[in-house]
C-alpha cells in the first residue's frame, strides 16, 4: 500500500471527510518518500476572519459553561485521543517523519495535558487579599479571556495545539488554529477528533469552538491582526516571533511566543558517561533535530573529553538512520529539502571557523525528495559562527571546557534562552548551574537531556525564545483576564490610604 493510501485510510478512520484532501494548491506531502499525500483548500483571509467571528460568539456562550463541566469536554476529547492513539500517532509518523515512539509519544502528551486540563477545570482558583478598609472584602477572580489563536510549526504538529487547546477550553476560551502548512492533515484529524468530543458533550458546546484554519503565511497573519483574537500563541522561529511580537503588542493583545531555542548541556567531570551518552544521543539525534528543545551545542570538561567523545562519534556513526514506516531506524527524515540544505550550509560554516566533521552527508533511501541525513557532530575549537544560531536539523557542536564559571558564561552567550542540561554527581556545579547565576534558559535540567519536558512543568524560554509560557503549572493565567475586586459591606466608605474626600 501507498503511504498516500494508508494517509487517506487513516483520515478516513479518523472522521476527515475525503472531499477535504482534494481540489486545492496546498500540497502535502510525507518526508518520508517525498510523495504527495493530499492538495488541501486553503481558507481565503475574508473566511477565515469570518470564523473568527464565528469562534468569538462561540466564546461569548462557552465562557458562561461552569469550569468543572468545561473540564468534561477536555476529558472526552482525551478519551477520544486514548482511542485513537494508534492512527493519529501513525499519521504524526507519516506527515512528519517521526519514529512510530516519538508518534505514538507526541498522542501520548496530548493525553497527558487533556487529563491535566480537566484537573485545572476545578483549580481556577482566585485569591482572598488582605484590605486595609474594614468591612471590605478584596479577591482576585479568573475570567475567560477570549478567542486564542494559535499557531504551531510542523515538529510538534499536534501536541503544541493540544497544550493550548486544553488550557484554553477548560478556561472558557475558544480557540482558532492555524497548523503549519507543512502539516495540515494530522490538524484535521485533531478537528474531527475534536469534533467527536464534542457530539458526545451535547449541545451545552457551542458550534465553532475549535475551528482549524487551513492556509500559509497570510492565514496566520489574520489570526495575528483580528482585534477579536485576545491572544495568540505562536510556536516557530524567532524570525517569525520578530514579526509576530510587535504586531501583537501594538493592538495590545497578549502573546506566548515559543521561538528558537540553541540548547546546551555541560559534561562535568563527576558525570556518569554512560548515562551522559545515551541522553546526548537522544538530545542531539532524536525527532532528527527537529526539536525546539534539540541539544545543540555540547561543553565537555577537558578530564572527560577524550573518554566521552570518541564514543559520542561512534554513536553518530552508527545510529540507524531510515524509513520509520518501515525500519526500526531511531533517525527519520528531516521535513523537507530546505532543512536539509540550511543543514549543509551550516555545516560548511562550522568547517570555515574550525570545525572538525563527522557525519552530515545525505544518505541515500531511494526517493529523491526524501531528505534523510546523517547526523552530524562537529568538534568545534570555540563557539563561534554557526555554533551561536538555531540551526533545525540535527548538528551537535561540541567544545572542550576547562573553568566552570567560564563555561557558564559561554553557555549563556547565546540569543535564545529555551532548554538547557548538566551531566554532574557534584552537588556544587548542580545546584550553581540552577541558581540565579547559572543557565539562564527556561529549562534547566540536571542528569537529563534537553528535550522531552513533561507536561506538568511550564513549557518555554527566555531572551530571544519568546519568554512565553505554554502547557502545566500556573502557564493557565495567560488564557484568562483577571479581576480584581474590592466589595464594600459596611455602611461607611473609608478610602484607600486615608484620603478624605467629603463632600
Ligand atoms: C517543540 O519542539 O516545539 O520537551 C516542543 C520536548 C517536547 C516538546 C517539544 N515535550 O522536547
Amino acid at each position: 500500500m501507498t503511504i498516500a493510501k494508508e494517509t487517506a485510510e487513516l483520515l478516513a478512520k479518523l472522521g476527515v471527510a475525503k472531499e477535504a484532501l482534494s481540489g486545492g494548491d496546498l500540497v502535502v506531502r510525507s518526508p518520508v518518500t517525498g510523495e504527495q499525500l493530499a492538495a488541501l483548500k486553503q481558507i481565503s483571509a475574508a473566511d477565515a476572519g469570518k470564523a473568527i467571528d464565528a469562534a468569538h460568539e462561540a466564546f461569548k456562550a462557552w465562557r458562561l459553561v461552569p469550569g468543572p463541566k468545561r473540564g468534561e469536554l477536555v476529558r472526552l476529547l482525551g478519551e477520544e485521543l486514548r482511542a485513537h492513539k494508534a492512527e493519529l500517532g501513525r499519521l504524526v509518523s507519516i506527515e512528519v517523519g517521526k519514529i512510530p515512539s516519538e508518534g505514538l509519544g507526541e498522542v501520548q502528551e496530548m493525553i497527558d495535558i487533556c487529563d491535566f486540563a480537566v484537573g485545572l477545570s476545578r483549580q481556577l482558583y482566585g485569591l482572598t487579599i488582605a484590605t486595609e478598609r474594614p468591612g471590605h472584602r478584596m479577591m482576585e477572580t479568573w475570567h475567560p479571556l477570549g478567542v486564542v489563536g494559535v499557531i504551531s510549526a510542523f515538529n510538534f504538529p499536534v501536541a503544541v495545539w493540544s497544550w493550548n487547546a486544553a488550557l484554553a477550553l477548560v478556561c472558557g476560551d475558544s480557540v482558532v488554529w492555524k497548523p503549519s502548512e507543512k502539516t495540515p492533515l494530522t490538524a484535521l484529524a485533531c478537528e474531527a477528533i475534536f469534533a467527536r468530543a464534542v457530539k458526545r458533550f451535547g449541545t451545552d458546546a457551542p458550534a465553532n469552538l475549535a475551528p482549524v484554519l487551513i492556509g500559509e503565511r497570510g492565514i496566520g497573519e489574520v489570526l495575528v491582526d483580528n482585534p477579536k483574537v485576545a491572544l495568540v500563541s505562536a510556536t516557530g522561529s524567532t524570525r517569525m516571533g520578530r514579526e509576530v511580537g510587535p504586531r501583537l503588542a501594538k493592538r495590545f493583545a497578549r502573546a506566548v511566543l515559543e521561538l528558537g531555542g540553541n540548547n546546551a548541556g555541560i559534561v562535568c567531570p563527576s558525570a556518569d558517561l554512560d548515562m551522559a551518552l545515551r541522553a546526548i544521543a537522544f538530545g542531539a539525534m532524536g525527532t532528527a533535530g527537529q526539536r525546539c528543545t534539540t541539544l545543540r551545542r555540547l561543553f565537555v570538561h577537558e578530564s572527560v573529553y577524550d573518554q566521552l567523545v570518541p564514543r559520542l562519534k561512534k554513536a553518530y556513526e552508527s545510529v540507524s538512520v531510515g524509513n520509520p514506516l518501515e525500519t526500526s531506524s531511531l533517525v527519520g527524515p528531516l521535513i523537507d529539502k530546505m532543512a536539509f540544505d540550511g543543514m549543509q550550509k551550516a555545516l560548511k560554516e562550522a568547517g570555515e571557523h574550525g570545525g572538525k566533521i563527522t557525519g552530515g552527508a545525505r544518505v541515500e533511501n531511494g526517493h529523491k525528495d526524501a531528505y534523510y541525513v546523517r547526523p552530524a557532530l562537529v568538534e568545534m575549537p570555540k563557539q563561534a559562527g554557526p555554533v551561536l544560531e538555531e540551526t533545525f536539523a540535527p548538528i551537535l557542536y561540541v567544545m572542550k571546557y576547562s573553568d566552570f564559571d567560564q563555561v557558564l558564561d559561554l553557555h549563556n552567550a547565546v540569543g535564545a534562552g529555551l532548554s538547557s542540561s548538566i551531566f554532574t554527581r557534584d552537588l556544587q556545579e548542580s545546584e550553581r548551574f540552577l541558581s540565579a547565576d547559572g543557565s539562564d534558559c527556561g529549562i534547566a535540567n540536571v542528569n537529563i537531556g534537553t528535550s522531552g519536558a513533561e507536561i506538568g512543568g511550564a513549557f518555554g524560554g527566555e531572551k530571544e525564545t519568546g519568554g512565553g509560557r505554554e502547557s502545566g503549572s500556573d502557564a493557565w493565567k495567560a488564557y484568562m483576564r483577571r479581576a480584581t475586586n474590592t466589595v464594600n459591606y459596611s455602611k461607611a466608605l473609608p478610602l484607600a490610604q486615608g484620603v478624605s474626600f467629603d463632600i
